[in-house]
């Protein structure tokens, strides 16, 4: 082998959703974003952050908004980086699907599709819920990674929920 050049990095494209619903949930939605940055993770486009109707509905509403990132991570090296901030800003494991200081999924990451029990690329989820279309609507206008469908198509047939855009920006 010789030596020479460095492969340059090669930088993926992801969208993450993120949620709160305990505490001051915008300032943990901007931490979240911060923390993203100081580990290596540019966020390069970003939502409107969104109030929505709990599901289940048994715990407060949440803010709600997705990021489009840039990062030389692999999928599951992605992944401990966002479980890692979930732990920094305090979030300790609960039942599923319930109320947390932060959440932070991986939605879509190139094009491509990950079943494994650690790792579902797209997120289960993400083809059939408000308060991940319509964030991601507004920063993907386009079809979707491996769906092939746009956002807006989707919200068609995506189960209802209530929610409204708020005045909160996820960076100053
Ligand atoms: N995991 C598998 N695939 C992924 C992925 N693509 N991104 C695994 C992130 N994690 C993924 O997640 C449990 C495990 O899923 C992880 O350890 C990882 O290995 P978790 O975040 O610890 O637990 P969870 O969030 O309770 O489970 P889950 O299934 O991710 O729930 P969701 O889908 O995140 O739903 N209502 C409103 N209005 N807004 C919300 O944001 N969020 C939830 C949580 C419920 N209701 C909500 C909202
Ligand atoms: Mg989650």
């Amino acid at each position: 082998m010789t030596g020479g050049a460095q492969q340059p990095t090669r930088l993926h494209r992801a969208y993450l959703g993120l949620g709160s619903n305990l505490g001051d949930r915008a300032a943990n939605l901007r931490a979240a974003v911060q923390l993203l940055e100081e580990r290596g993770v540019r966020v390069v486009e970003a939502s409107s952050v969104w109030e929505t109707h709990p599901v289940p509905a048994d715990q407060p509403p949440y803010l709600n908004a997705v990021v489009a990132i840039e990062s030389s991570l692999e999928p599951l090296a992605l992944l401990a980086a966002l479980k890692g901030i979930e732990h920094d800003l305090g979030r300790r494991p609960t039942r599923r699907w319930g109320p947390r200081i932060i959440d932070l999924d991986i939605l879509f990451y190139d094009g491509l599709s990950v079943d494994t029990p650690e790792l579902v690329i797209p997120h289960p989820e993400a083809s059939d819920r408000r308060f991940v279309l319509v964030p991601l609507s507004e920063i993907c206008p386009g079809p979707l990674p491996v769906l092939g469908r746009t956002a807006a198509e989707l919200l068609v047939t995506a189960t209802p929920l209530e929610m409204h855009r708020t005045e909160f920006r996820l960076r100053p």
